[in-house]
Parts: C-alpha cells; sequence; structure tokens
C-alpha cells in the first residue's frame, strides 16, 4: 500500500516537480522519524528535475556556498570551498556495523550496531535545525536493470543534493518501482550543523565530530559530519561498494572499485575493461583514454564503480551504478586528459579549486605555469612562494555522464555490458611490471588480493606511503575481506561452468627508474598495454611465463623514445624485489587468520615456489 505524502508545515514535492508523487509508507515513515528526530525547518522531497537544480543552486549562491564562475569562461558552473578540515573521506571515522565484529575483518573499524545506533541517534537530535532535510530517490544504474538497485538518501545539505543530482540518478520513477515491493537502501545524512534563529549560516556547514556508518544487515547508512564526498554522497563509496558489497556476497554477483571502458581494435572489434585501482592512481584518465596508436578507440562507461553480475547468458556483466563523475582535478590538463577537459566546458560544479582572476577554474597541472593573481581553494590570495598548493590535492569536479565527450553508447543499457578482461593495478615505484597476464582466475584473485599502491590525496594518511589495498576495496569492502576474497575465488567457479571467465591482467604504469622519473609515458600511450590483452584475448600472441604470471614477449613502442634499457626495466621480474613483495604480502594476508581462503595461501606458496626453482 502507498499513500501520498502531504505532510503539515512541509514543501511537498509539487512545490518543484509536476506530476504528483507516491510514496512508499515505509519510506513516508521514515522521513516523518527522521524529521521527528533531526527537527529540519522544512522537508522537500527531491525529484531531480532541472527546476529543482536551479532551485537548489539558487538557494546556495544566496548562502554563499556556490559561487558562480565567469559565464563566458565556464557557463552555468560554480565553486564551492570547504571548510579546510572537511576535504577527504575520513576513513577512521569510517566504520561498519556488523551484528558480529567478526564479519568486518580486520582491515575495517568496527562498531557495535545499538551503540553505533545510539550514538548517532543522540548527535542527530536536533541536527537539522534551521535547516532543509532533502529527500531524495535514486536508483542506482540503469532504471529497471536486473542489475540496478534503489535507494533513498536523506540530507541537510544543499550541495550533497545537488551533487546526487549529477552523480546518481534521482527521479520520482523511483517511488512507483518502490511501491511495487523492490528492496532499498535508507541512506541518512547530515552535516550536524543545526542553525539557531538568528545566527547567519556557513558557507561549508560541518561537524568536527565525524562518522560514516554502514549497517550490513540492515542496508542501512549513517552519516554524521563532513559534506565532503564519499562521507557525504551516500550513494557513491557508501551504498555502491560498502552496502552493495554485501548484498552481492548475499545474492552472487560483484561490487568493484573499477572503471568501467568499451575498447574498439583497428578491426572493429570491441572488447569491454573493467580495470581496479586504489583512490587517484587515475581511473578516471584511464576511462578517457585517448589512445595514440592508430585505429584504437576508448569508450567510457564509468570511471570509480562497476556492478558486475552474471547475465541470463551465464557470461559477467557489468553496469556503471554511477552517473556522473566526482573527479580528482589536479593534474587533469589538455595533456593528460583532454576529454575531462573538454567535458568540463560548463555546467559543472568544482570544489576546492584554485580560481583565476577571470573568474575561471584552475588547478595544479592544469598548466605549466600558474596563472597571475588566483585565489586559492580557502579563497584567499594564493602566493606561489609559500609552498602551498594553490588547489587542494584532493580537489574534485562534479558532473553528469552525459558530458563526457567519450561516452559509449551503452551506457545506459539495463542489461550491461560483457565484461571481456579485468584488470589490477596500483601505484608502485618499483617491483611490479608494466603488465603480466594472470595464470588464471585463482592466481588472478591472488593478484587483486595483494595490490598495493603508495598512498594518494584522497584519503588522510602520509602520502607515497605503500599500502595493501586488495582490489583497491581495502576502504569500501563493507565485510571481512577475508571472505570477500573467498566470495570472488567462488564467482569464479559460477563462471567456469559457463565457460566464459574473463581474463585477468595486472598492470603498474608508475615504475621510477634512478632518477626517481616515470619510466613508461602513460596516458594514451597505455594503449599499447591495451592492444597487447586485446592480442591475449584474441589468441593472436604468446607470452612469457614468468614466477608472478605471462608477460608480454613484445609490446609495440614503435615511435617511443624509450630505449632497450628502460623497456627492459618495465619488463623486470627481480627475484629479489619479488620475494620481499611476497614476504610483505604473506604478513598482509596473514591479518586474515581464519578467515584468509586456503586457495590464497596456496597461490601464494606456488608463486614462492616458481620464484625459487
Ligand atoms: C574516490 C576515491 O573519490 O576513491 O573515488 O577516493
Ligand atoms: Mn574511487
Amino acid at each position: 500500500m502507498s499513500m501520498t505524502m502531504e505532510a503539515p508545515n512541509r514543501i511537498t514535492p509539487r512545490d518543484f516537480g509536476s506530476t504528483p508523487t507516491t510514496v512508499p509508507d515505509d519510506v513516508a515513515a521514515w522521513v516523518a522519524q527522521v524529521s521527528e528526530l533531526a527537527q529540519p525547518d522544512r522537508v522537500h522531497w527531491c525529484d531531480g528535475s532541472a527546476e529543482e537544480s536551479s532551485h537548489l543552486i539558487d538557494t546556495m549562491v544566496k548562502q554563499g556556498t556556490l559561487t558562480a564562475l565567469n559565464p563566458e569562461l565556464r557557463p552555468d558552473s560554480y565553486i564551492a570551498r570547504s571548510e579546510p578540515s572537511d576535504v577527504a573521506r575520513v576513513e577512521s571515522r569510517t566504520f561498519i556495523c556488523s551484528q558480529l565484529e567478526r564479519d568486518a575483518g580486520p582491515t575495517n573499524n568496527w562498531a557495535d550496531p545499538d551503540e553505533m545506533r545510539a550514538t548517532l541517534t543522540g548527535l542527530m537530535r536536533g541536527s537539522m535545525k534551521g535547516r532543509t532535510l532533502y529527500v531524495l530517490p535514486f536508483s542506482m544504474g540503469p532504471m529497471g536493470s536486473p542489475i540496478s538497485r534503489l535507494g533513498v538518501q536523506i540530507t541537510d545539505s544543499p550541495y550533497v543534493a545537488l551533487s546526487l543530482h549529477m552523480m546518481v540518478r534521482v527521479s520520482d520513477a523511483v517511488w512507483t518501482e518502490l511501491s511495487a515491493g523492490r528492496s532499498w537502501v535508507k541512506c541518512l545524512h547530515s552535516v550536524g550543523a543545526p542553525l539557531e534563529p538568528g545566527v547567519s549560516d556557513v558557507a561549508w556547514p560541518c561537524n568536527e565530530t565525524k562518522y560514516i556508518s554502514h549497517f550490513p544487515e540492515t542496508r542501512e547508512i549513517w552519516s554524521y559530519g563532513s559534506a565532503y564526498g564519499g562521507n557525504a554522497l551516500l550513494p557513491k563509496k557508501a551504498f555502491a561498494l560498502r552496502i552493495a558489497s554485501v548484498l552481492a556476497r548475499d545474492e552472487g554477483w560483484l561490487a568493484e572499485h573499477m572503471l568501467l571502458v568499451k575498447v574498439t581494435s583497428p578491426e572493429n572489434k570491441t572488447y569491454t575493461m573493467v580495470a581496479a585501482f586504489p583512490s587517484a592512481c587515475g581511473k578516471t584518465n584511464f576511462a578517457m583514454m585517448q589512445p595514440t596508436l592508430p585505429g584504437w578507440k576508448v569508450e567510457t562507461l564509468g570511471d570509480d564503480i562497476a556492478w558486475l553480475a552474471p547475465g541470463r547468458d551465464g557470461r559477467l556483466r557489468a553496469i556503471n551504478p554511477e552517473a556522473g563523475f566526482f573527479g580528482v582535478a589536479p593534474g587533469t590538463s589538455r595533456a593528460t586528459n583532454p576529454v575531462a577537459m573538454d567535458m568540463l566546458w560548463g555546467n559543472a560544479v568544482f570544489t576546492n579549486v584554485a580560481t583565476t582572476r577571470e573568474g575561471d577554474v584552475w588547478w595544479e597541472g592544469m598548466s605549466k605555469e600558474a596563472p597571475e593573481g588566483l585565489t586559492n581553494w580557502q579563497g584567499e590570495q594564493h602566493n606561489p612562494g609559500d609552498g602551498e598548493t594553490a588547489a587542494h590535492p584532493n580537489a574534485r569536479f562534479t558532473v553528469g555522464l552525459g558530458q563526457c565527450p567519450s561516452l559509449a553508447a551503452e551506457w545506459d543499457d539495463p542489461e550491461g555490458v560483457v565484461v571481456d578482461a579485468i584488470i589490477f593495478g596500483g601505484r608502485r615505484a618499483s617491483t611490479v611490471p608494466l603488465v603480466s597476464e594472470a595464470r588464471d582466475w585463482n592466481h588472478g584473485v591472488f593478484l587483486g588480493a595483494t595490490i598495493a599502491s603508495e598512498r594518494t590525496a584522497a584519503a588522510e594518511g602520509v602520502m607515497g606511503e605503500l599500502r595493501r589495498d586488495p582490489f583497491a576495496m581495502l576502504p569500501f569492502c563493507g565485510y571481512n575481506m577475508g571472505d570477500y576474497m573467498g566470495h570472488w575465488l567462488a564467482m569464479g567457479e559460477t563462471l567456469r561452468a559457463t565457460g566464459r571467465l574473463p581474463r585477468i591482467f595486472q598492470v603498474n604504469w608508475f615504475k621510477k627508474d634512478e632518477q626517481g622519473k616515470f619510466i613508461w609515458p602513460g596516458f594514451g600511450e597505455n594503449s599499447r598495454v591495451l592492444e597487447w590483452m586485446v592480442k591475449r584475448l584474441e589468441g593472436q600472441v604468446a607470452a612469457t611465463p614468468t614466477p608472478i604470471g605471462l608477460l608480454p614477449k613484445d609490446i609495440n613502442t614503435e615511435g617511443l623514445s624509450l630505449s632497450d634499457e628502460a623497456l627492459a626495466s618495465l619488463m623486470t621480474v627481480d627475484p629479489t624485489e619479488q620475494a620481499r613483495e611476497l614476504d610483505d604480502a604473506e604478513v598482509f594476508l596473514s591479518s586474515f587468520g581464519a578467515a584468509l581462503p586456503a586457495a590464497i595461501t596456496a597461490e601464494l606458496e606456488e608463486t614462492r615456489r616458481r620464484l625459487l626453482s
């Protein structure tokens, strides 16, 4: 049964949308309960319309949260400057509140669900005073796709509401789907900054106390205190990875921190590839790659998250659950990612970038020289001499998928695309060769389980420090990572039964020489690596077996100024380095104790045996 929501003192959906909306009882009850607790001044039922976007923008421009950029240079675009303390995901404040501590595993912060609920209930009491509570119904993935899932986010931040408009499919059509009995994920968010009467608001309300808490058994997320990125845009990391990984485990699919691309060869054959890299390792650049090899084409399906599920034909199919990009701005330029630069022509929101005198955006790496007279990400005059960057290293752009010039036609296909290859990568100055192919599925799972990468600015922590990041999911797996490895192995069994297992590769674009310079040119030149993969998929080339996997006998380096020595160093499998790597991986894997699947230990031991023989 469903009812039409007409709460007193509330702005109804008709204030901004045109069609009357039917809200299911359980959603209405939840919104009523949260309103009771958090005491917002108003409730705004969102419909995802353009009028609603304009309303949100107007509200934020008035309040100082958004500033319009020069419309002649960057039309319909805005900059937001966050609180200096609210600039990245806070992994130390991210909790998995499963009934059993064991189910969170050693890589997550666990908290007792009842205690966490009590803590958050306390914090949320009155936390939306003076603010508007926005209710956003959304679909992760194409509406009606068997792989898609639905959710509803409550937030008291118009910045978050507007970001969701760009990042996911917000639509009141979701109410109809929910009324038909489909399940949904509850996403509750408050910036934790109640506004007392007469007190004027700040540009970026947030709270020093932060919690990003996940309740896997009840499919709920509660987030408090931050308005930034994955802390606050709950469909992204919190739902599409942490909660979805649990759904995927229970239902037999995979929710992954992966980009998704369609690759077309000069023979016009198409392949789809997914690639898992830790945060800020260039997934967006890869997803928008402009191949330097003639005749090759890469089209974009997603740059951060892919959901993979066996289709009706038993083959692994993928969708991008998101509908937008929340990309790292610094380092993005005409040279590194011309597609992104075109995509950002306008109609975008920028957060924590610098601005020019002319009222456009700028960030480190956008041009060689910083323009004179920049305003830095904190809104102050930038002094190039003081060693501070003008843009924050984790400054972001938010823009809809539809603006991506390289977007593949299949992006909204409810069937998804068949996955041909799975790629794992990390940022490694040494040890890991440019590319290798896994010997088989289980070996590939071992490669995924032992990814390590040097830290970047996407999350708190010491930059450059090496951390193991299995499947690039370390901060995003909603359950015990040992069980998650087991789930990958089990998925292999399922897919093997259909005889259609995707092939697994490992890459490293980031190897450095003795002077500390990157050896491989990267970006569009990575198409040379894709070419090799496609040749492997097509059975056109043999590979050299090494203890760590299959390496190219030859890779197309025509036209590159890469010495034989440099190329050899990219393909080196150094036994001493590899032995050290295995020892380090073993220590990491042992932290999973009994949850570590025996097949992973077996792969480690087999690799060690091959190294020694
Ligand atoms: C992201 C991340 O924002 O991985 O995509 O941190
Ligand atoms: Mn990411």
